[in-house]
This record gives C-alpha cells, sequence and structure tokens, in this order.
C-alpha cells in the first residue's frame, strides 16, 4: 500500500512537473517569437532610414533646411521616395529640424496621412530628440502591449559632421495580439489539462479518505466505538505483548438487564459503559469488544510496573459500582468483573495470555462478582 502511495505521488509530482514545463516553455517561445520578430522590424526601419539618409546626402550638399527651402521640387523627390517606403504598419515616416527656438518642425513628410507641410511645427518628445541631436546616435523605441507593438526609431540626418535634421519612422502594429492568439489555444489545452489533473487528484483523495474510512469501520464497533476482533486479529502477529498487561472485563448479570429493561436499555448500558472505560485509559492503551458484553483492555506498561493493570482495574471496578446510568428516568446500577493476565510474556502468544485473564476472570465470577482477580 504504501509502496502504491509512493508510486502515486511520484506519478502526481512528474505530471505537475511535466505542465509547468510546458507553460514555462509557451512562455519562453512566446518572448522569443517577440524578440526575434522586433529585430526583424527595427533593421527594416534601419534599412528604410539608411536608404533615406542616403537619398538624401547625395542630393544635399551643405544644409538641408536652406536647401530645402529653395528647392521645393527636391522636396516633393524625396518626399515621394519616402512616401514608397510607407506600409501598412511604418505609417509615418518623417523629417523634422530644430529651429532656433529649439522647437521641431518639418523638413519632409513621407506620411500619406496626416502629411505635415514644410517649416510647421510639430510637437515631440524634446528631451529625446535632443538627445539624438546631440548624441548623433540613433534611437529605437520599442513597446509591446498587450495586444500592441508600438516602435519609434529616430535616426540623425547628418551632413558634413552637423546633425541637420532627424528622421523619425513610426511603426505600430497588433502583431502582437497576433501572436498571443497562435499561443492562446495552447494555454487553454494545458489550463484544461490542469483541470483534469486537478479533479482526477480531488477523486483519488475522495477515494483514500472512503477507503480510510471503511477500513477503520471495518475494524470498529459500531455500537460502542470500541476496537472488535477484527482489529485484534489484525494486530495479534505484530504487537509486543510484553509492553502489556492484559485484562478481561466483564458486565455482571447482564442477562438481568436485558431482561428487566429491554435490549434497548442494555445498549445503552453498553455504549455508556465503554465512555467511561475509554475516559480511564490512556491513549496507547487498547481497547476492544471481545464479546457482547465483555472487553479486553491492553494497559501499556512499558515501565513493567507489575501493579498498573490492577490499579486500573480497581479504580474501573469502583467507579462502575458508584456510578448511575439513567435511561429513560430509570435509573440502572451495574458492577463488573475483572480477570488480569499481568505477565504476558510469559504465555506463548497473545490468545494463550487473554485465555489466562479470561480464567481469571471466571475466578472472579466464582467468587461472586463485582471483583478484580489477577492471580489464581
Ligand atoms: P455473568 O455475570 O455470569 O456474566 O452473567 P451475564 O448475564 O452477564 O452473562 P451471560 O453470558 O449469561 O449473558 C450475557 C448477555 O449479554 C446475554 C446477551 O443477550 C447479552 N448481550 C450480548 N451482546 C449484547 C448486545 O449487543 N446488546 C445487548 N443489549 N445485550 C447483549
Ligand atoms: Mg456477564
Ligand atoms: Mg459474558
Amino acid at each position: 500500500m504504501r509502496y502504491f502511495i509512493k508510486i502515486n505521488i511520484l506519478v502526481i509530482s512528474f505530471i505537475f512537473v511535466s505542465m509547468f514545463y510546458l507553460y514555462t516553455s509557451i512562455n519562453d517561445a512566446k518572448s522569443h517569437l517577440t524578440k526575434h520578430l522586433n529585430n526583424i522590424l527595427i533593421n527594416q526601419a534601419k534599412e528604410y532610414g539608411k536608404n533615406i539618409n542616403g537619398e538624401i546626402t547625395t542630393v544635399i550638399k551643405n544644409n538641408l533646411y536652406s536647401e530645402l527651402k529653395e528647392q521645393p521640387h527636391l522636396r516633393k523627390k524625396l518626399e515621394y521616395y519616402m512616401s514608397a517606403q510607407i506600409t501598412q504598419y511604418y505609417k509615418y515616416i518623417y523629417i523634422l529640424y530644430r529651429d532656433k527656438e529649439g522647437d521641431y518642425r518639418y523638413l519632409l513628410d513621407g506620411s500619406k496621412v496626416d502629411k505635415g507641410l514644410f517649416d510647421r511645427k510639430l510637437t515631440v518628445n524634446k528631451q529625446l530628440w535632443d538627445t539624438v541631436y546631440t548624441s548623433k546616435k540613433e534611437y529605437v523605441s520599442v513597446q509591446n502591449n498587450l495586444d500592441n507593438l508600438w516602435m519609434t526609431y529616430l535616426k540623425p540626418i547628418i551632413i558634413k559632421n552637423r546633425v541637420n535634421a532627424i528622421l523619425s519612422i513610426d511603426f505600430s502594429s497588433n502583431l502582437s495580439e497576433g501572436i498571443e492568439n497562435s499561443i492562446k489555444p495552447l494555454y487553454q489545452t494545458i489550463l484544461y489539462l490542469f483541470i483534469s489533473f486537478l479533479i482526477i487528484i480531488f477523486i483519488l483523495i475522495i477515494q483514500a479518505i472512503l477507503s480510510l474510512k471503511n477500513k477503520k469501520e471495518s475494524i470498529t464497533d459500531t455500537l460502542t466505538q470500541a476496537k472488535n476482533r477484527n482489529y485484534l486479529k489484525k494486530i495479534s502477529n505484530t504487537i509486543k505483548i510484553k509492553n502489556y498487561q492484559i485484562m478481561l472485563l466483564d458486565i455482571d448479570f447482564f442477562k438481568k438487564i436485558n431482561d428487566t429493561y429491554g435490549h434497548q436499555a442494555g445498549d445503552f448500558i453498553l455504549s455508556e459503559l465503554s465512555k467511561i472505560i475509554k475516559n480511564m485509559i490512556r491513549d496507547h492503551d487498547e481497547f476492544i469488544r471481545y464479546g457482547g458484553e465483555e472487553f479486553l483492555l491492553m494497559i501499556y506498561n512499558r515501565n513493567k510496573n507489575k501493579t498498573v493493570a490492577r490499579e486500573i482495574a480497581e479504580r474501573l471496578r469502583q467507579r462502575i459500582q458508584e456510578h448511575t446510568f439513567k435511561y429513560e428516568n430509570i435509573d440502572i446500577k451495574i458492577t463488573i468483573s475483572i480477570g488480569i493476565s499481568c505477565f504476558p510474556e510469559n504465555f506463548k502468544n497473545l490468545y494463550e495470555a487473554i485465555k489466562y485473564a479470561d480464567r481469571m476472570l471466571y475466578l472472579a465470577k466464582e467468587k461472586g462478582r463485582n471483583i478484580v482477580i489477577y492471580k489464581s
């Protein structure tokens, strides 16, 4: 059984780890895919930037602003070139210069919508644009939101070692959403697997609880809640009898109780008596309903105290003698007789030791009942 439980735990752990691994692998794949996609898009933007820069520097000799201002046809030509790079994702491609006040104004705009006119001011993130101006270095920002990818690529246009303007390429798409959607079925599969797995574990736990309950019921007496003979059989081979003293306890003239007050009254007495006994013994003592109105008590005695069972038996006898059982307003008094086997280790086995206690109990009955006998 234990071996079976160990295998179960191993299998469950293995499935758990596999699911976790699957989940993290999908997450990894998603981030790799997104990263890869971003790189492609950035490289594409850089390629566009390089081409546009090349186109400008071949026609502009000294100053981008003044030369473009004087040559509207050149503006048209370059804007035409820039607009050729516009796609459904690279929607805005424009070049701004910084005026004397530090504001940014249009030089060229290849965008097909919201087109900016020459010299018209545009509000931008000045801090960022100024940084590109002074550092002379390109800048890329990428933002992956839940369902959108935003990217801005800023490239300084350098003529004769001086930044004349900045080229901006804006990219936006819902490609992230696409990745998310394609991975969704995988996530859902894992979720369903996980839920099924939890249900299986739940069923296994319920089964384990039920089987434990059945097991407990099969060794417990329903009327008195004491252990039954099945239990005695089960422990008889494993229990170390030298650690116990054994006593058999029997209700005196119990038949009379049944005959006088009825069988149900007898049942009530048996159940109440069990409660009293249970309260007077310790957890590691064994308490078994041995026969109809006969109980077997195995008193744990590891310290080899010769008198421990005798003392408990005497206390029990006295307590029962003094107790009044109240059954449906009737006061019932009983007494008990007890036979003890103080040295069970002297016998071949547990059953022989019990037999001796039974003999002592018989003597107690012979001697008039309501008595404890431990030696013949
Ligand atoms: P003694 O003092 O010699 O032990 O006399 P006794 O009457 O107690 O012993 P006897 O063996 O003659 O009778 C035992 C009675 O216990 C007979 C039986 O009907 C009754 N009995 C056994 N099991 C149960 C039970 O579960 N419920 C009830 N109410 N009575 C039971
Ligand atoms: Mg009896
Ligand atoms: Mg009896």
